[in-house]
């Protein structure tokens, strides 16, 4: 499809190029007619305008496509493991350098999916990053966008989670917890899931 795009490019800016050169030289010309071939000059340039937003679009969805197909799918959006241990900024970074966001269940259905494909794709008894922290005012729980977070499901059987106060800001989901929650210090090092919304 983005080959057919680039194709459909190239002609309209060949066509371009044959117009300009047929303007010259413009002083031979009648006015009316610079005018029409001028409007008909904007018209092509709006057409590319609109084929390389459509490129574009192409492209991101093929990236997403690929996403999808190397991790796992659920409603809305889409799950990738990176099996490197990382920070939690580190981590962060690395899946908006990929188009996406730290991994973030929404609710308890998104939380065992997560926990699923963390357990095939990572380990059994694994801890990944969420993109859930309390570092600009302890306590207060928010998602990488600055969000209050409205779902949660921190361990509080066994352990009263989240108990690392100043010095855990950042979550993690656990393995041997069956996909509880856990603070950890932001600058331990852990693999990671990024999540990408599917529009
Ligand atoms: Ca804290």
């Amino acid at each position: 499809m983005a080959f057919t795009g680039v194709r459909v490019l190239l002609c309209l800016l060949c066509v371009v190029h044959a117009s300009l050169q047929q303007q010259s030289p413009p002083k031979k010309k009648p006015a009316k007619k610079d005018a029409t071939s001028s409007a008909a000059i904007d018209e092509i340039k709006q057409q590319i305008e609109d084929i390389l937003q459509e490129l574009s679009l192409l492209k991101e969805q093929q990236a997403l496509q690929t996403v999808c197909l190397k991790g796992t799918k659920i409603h809305g959006k889409c799950f990738l493991a990176v099996n490197e241990k990382k920070s939690y900024h580190t981590a962060n970074d690395d899946c908006i350098s990929k188009g996406g966001t730290l991994s973030t269940p929404l609710n308890g259905d998104e939380n065992d999916s997560l926990y699923d494909y963390m357990r095939k794709s990572i380990g059994q008894e694994a801890q990944v990053w969420l993109g859930i922290n309390d570092m600009m005012s302890e306590g207060s729980w928010k998602d990488v966008t600055g969000t209050n977070i409205k779902f949660k499901n921190w361990e509080t059987e066994i352990t009263t989670q989240p108990d690392g106060n100043r010095s855990q800001n950042c979550a993690v989901l656990s393995g041997t917890a069956n996909g509880k929650w856990f603070d950890e210090n932001c600058r331990a090092e852990k693999p990671f899931i990024c999540e990408f919304n599917i529009v």
